[in-house]
């Protein structure tokens, strides 16, 4: 049987920051919670409303960050620029870098990728969680987004995507900004739980995972009572976000979290393992909060 691994077990957390970049990583920011060996910093081109309760705040205009993020890292490994020095001098310290924005715009789709450059300079661990633009944005958007995804691509350990067309699969009859607000709270849920979890021995092996798989994707899914695992593993890979095959998953980091964790975790893994028999597994038990009655399960999948 492949390999299956948890995370957090070693005594020191690994020092987390978790980046929102532009419009979109700001707005999915304001849902994360981070612990106190977490730090939470907002990239945009102004302060925006949506950055009020984020105190470190990195600004940059959005004009030349397409041609700096586009550096290679290996090829120019001094960071020259203000923005690469604004930037480098908040990722001090840290071990993982979690990324978040939206492909498509001008800040955070080029920033994203600046963010990881800079993290990879430094020598840290990259994920970044990005949302892909609606059709209805428009074509032009949308070959901006590929362009955008396929450099991140390059700068980053991993990628998460979620399109925002399915946001409306599941958010049909939702305003667009509570629609925003919902995805917003799902992405924050992986990076919570990842910067809450992470132990600095998780570091180098999650990396190498990460670097296996081109696109990552997030399922989650919530089950009570008898079968609770069951239903929400099933929830998890039949999310909206969540569209490969699940035989076809080679790598899987599961993020658990049920009032009975330690009778539940063996059952968990064995309904991923059900679906994903192929699939190398890093595993890790969440804290769970006290009223909550549902087992909880969040799987980033990678074929
Ligand atoms: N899910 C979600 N998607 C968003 C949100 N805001 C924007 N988007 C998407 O993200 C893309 C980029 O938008 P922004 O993040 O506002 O753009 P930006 O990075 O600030 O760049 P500018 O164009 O310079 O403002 C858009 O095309 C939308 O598809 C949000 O709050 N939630
Ligand atoms: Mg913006």
């Amino acid at each position: 049987m492949p390999d299956a691994w948890q995370l957090g077990v070693g005594d020191e957390r690994a020092r987390v920051a978790i980046v929102g970049c532009g419009g979109a990583g700001c707005n999915i920011l304001r849902h994360v919670t981070s612990p106190a060996h977490a730090i939470r910093i907002a990239v945009n081109d102004a302060v925006h409303p949506s950055m009020a309760d984020i105190p470190s705040r990195v600004l940059v205009p959005a004009a030349s960050l397409q041609a700096y993020a586009s550096m290679d890292e290996k090829a120019v490994q001094t960071m020259e620029t203000d923005e690469e020095k604004k930037i480098s001098a908040v990722l001090l310290d840290r071990d993982v870098i979690l990324i978040l924005g939206g492909l498509g715009g001008e800040l955070g789709g080029w920033g994203m990728s600046l963010v990881g450059r800079v993290a990879r300079i430094l020598g840290d661990a990259t994920l970044a969680l990005a949302t892909v633009p609606f059709t209805m944005e428009g074509p032009i958007r949308r070959q901006l987004a590929e362009a955008q995804l396929q450099l991140l691509q390059k700068r980053v350990d991993g990628v998460v995507t979620f399109s925002n067309d399915r946001l409306l699969q599941v958010a049909r009859d939702l305003p667009l900004t509570k629609a925003f607000a919902a995805l917003g709270a799902i992405m924050a849920r992986p990076a919570s739980g990842l910067s809450d979890v992470l132990g600095r021995a998780d570091v180098a092996p999650l990396r190498r995972m990460l670097g296996r798989v081109r696109e990552w994707r997030f399922g989650m899914g919530a089950g009570r009572e008898k079968h609770r695992c069951f239903v929400a593993v099933e929830e998890a890979y039949t999310s909206p976000w969540f569209t490969s095959l699940p035989e076809e998953v080679r790598y899987a980091v599961v993020l658990m979290s049920s009032p009975d964790s330690g009778a539940d975790a063996a059952e968990i893994l064995r309904q991923i393992r059900l679906r994903s028999p192929q699939a190398e597994l890093a595993w890790a038990i969440l804290s769970h909060p006290p009223d909550d009655d549902r087992a909880v399960v969040q799987v980033l999948g990678g074929v």
